[in-house]
This record gives structure tokens, sequence and C-alpha cells, in this order.
């Protein structure tokens, strides 16, 4: 019983590590499907991305992120401003903090922030 458990575990963790390996491997080719299937739901795509801010507008609702690069819209890393969906996003939110955050990129063609979190 001991021993099947240890190859279970030997299993699962080879399995991670595989997928990890995949996802390193094949950004593109994941994430643009991903995109195609969120955006039946939300009419637009959603993405990820990460980076740090460098201006919070909280009455404007708006955030300024130097970003790194986010492979499911082709984006070079860069620095630029982004609307956010509500204003509480920013409440939290301080210049110099490392972020995460999901961006939708609606059917009208306008990048708007849906979630922002804290990275360590
Ligand atoms: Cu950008």
């Amino acid at each position: 019983m001991k021993k099947l458990h240890r190859f279970y575990l030997l299993v699962v963790a080879s399995g991670l590590l595989g997928a990890g390996l995949a996802l390193a491997d094949g950004m593109d080719r994941m994430e643009g499907p991903m995109a195609a299937r969120v955006s039946g739901q939300t009419q637009g795509s959603l993405h990820h991305g990460e980076g740090v801010v460098q201006k919070v507008d909280l009455i404007g609702g708006k955030v300024t992120i130097a970003h790194g690069a986010i492979n499911s819209l082709r984006w070079p890393a860069m620095t630029m401003g982004f609307t956010v969906q509500d204003r509480k996003l920013l409440e939290r939110v301080v210049a110099g903090e490392r972020i995460g955050f999901d961006l939708l990129h609606t059917a009208q063609d306008q990048y708007v922030i849906t979630r922002i979190m804290p990275i360590q």
C-alpha cells in the first residue's frame, strides 16, 4: 500500500513537471484557443499580465503599469495606462507594487483591467 502511494505521488509529480514544461514551451499555442474560448462568454477575450505599478489615478479609474510581454496579445513589454473596470480595484494598489492583472480585450477594442492581485 505504501509503495503504491509513493508511485502515485511520483506519477503526479512528473505530470505536473510535464505540464509546466509544456506551458513554458508552448505559450502561444495554448493561449490562443484559451482566449477564444473565453471570448464566447465575455464578449471579448481575457488575458493575463504581470508588471510593476507606475502610477495610480484613483479618481479617473486608471493605472499605469510597466508590464512584461503578454503573449496572448502578442504584446512586448511596455509601460502603458489602463482603465479599470471598477475603481475599487485600485483602492489597495500603490506605485512600485508588483502585480498580476486580468485584462479584458472588449468587442469594442478596449483594454480593461478586471482583476488585480499582488505578487510577492
Ligand atoms: Cu502594453
